[in-house]
Formats: C-alpha cells, structure tokens, sequence
C-alpha cells in the first residue's frame, strides 16, 4: 500500500485529473486522505482492466452475429424440399434470406442419372431479389437433385442441395 502510495505522489496518472484536484484542494493532506486517494486510484485503475477485459468478448459480439445474420440461406422453394409433385413444375423457384446478385447465382437441376434439367441458367427476379428462378425441361417421374450456389449482396457465398419427386 505504501509502495503504491508513493509512487501515485510521485507520477500522478495524467488519466486521473479529478483526483489530482482533490489533492490540490488539500492544503494539509494527512495519512487518511493519502490512504483513502491511493484505494481510489487502485480501485480506479483496477475498474478500467476489467473493463477492458470484459469488454473485448462484447466487442466481438456483434461481429459474430452480422456474420451469421449476412449469409442467403435457403428460405423456402417451389417444388418444396423433399416433397412430391403430382405435375411436372415448368420453372423451379428457390426463396433466399437475403438479396441476390444476379451474375454469381446458380441453380443445376439433375435427374437421378446426373443429366441437367435446367434450361439455361437461373436468374434472379427484377422485383424481388431474393428470388431465383430457372426454367425446366419437361420433367419424367422420378427423383431430383437440385443444387445452388448463391452470392448474396453482402459479397457471402453460400451453396447447398436438396431434392424433390415428381409422381409417376
Ligand atoms: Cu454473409
């Protein structure tokens, strides 16, 4: 305590002006006020470490989140995923959680033998940019793949598959 006592005389912390003015303001400083200064600035010094130690995870925090939030996952589709269709669907449609960029989204539609049933390549909806389309040739019964590749306008890519069944 001494040790810490002198040395805060010696080189007052230029972070603690409001304690330099009460010391000013002591004409006769005696051993209680040097004690009750010294427990302040150790206390004041103490609160600001763990400050910064508690807040470095929460600056983190938020970094985490938008990174989780940021990437387009698959909202929903149509045909839907896993489901059965009793009429071949003419275009596949495919719902994101977020806005698309046209140029780097795709959608490959396979029948169960790897040959593509897409016709030409996905686009993203003028009006509503979560949206990717791509039209389909006419499709027998039979299970298929569909795989896509997304790069939403956060410059995040994100892929996935899923497959759906057209009855016979
Ligand atoms: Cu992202």
């Amino acid at each position: 305590m001494r040790d810490l006592t002198m040395k805060h005389l010696l080189q007052p912390h230029p972070e603690e002006p409001a304690q330099r003015a009460s010391r000013r303001m002591d004409t006769r400083p005696g051993l209680a006020a040097i004690l009750r200064d010294a427990r302040k600035s150790a206390l004041l010094r103490m609160r600001s470490e763990l400050f910064y130690i508690l807040s470095a995870p929460l600056l983190l925090l938020p970094l985490s989140i938008g990174a989780a939030h940021a990437h387009a996952l698959l909202d929903h589709a149509d045909p839907r995923v896993g489901n059965t269709v009793k009429s071949p669907p003419r275009t596949l449609s495919l719902w994101f959680t977020q806005n698309l960029e046209s140029a780097f989204s795709t959608i490959e539609v396979l029948d169960s033998n790897g040959a593509r049933m897409n016709v030409g390549n996905a686009s993203v909806d003028a009006a509503d940019r979560k949206l990717l389309r791509v039209p389909l040739k006419v499709l027998p019964a039979g299970t298929y793949t569909v795989k896509w590749h997304v790069l939403s306008a956060d410059t995040h890519t994100t892929d996935g598959n899923f497959t759906f069944h057209v009855a016979p």
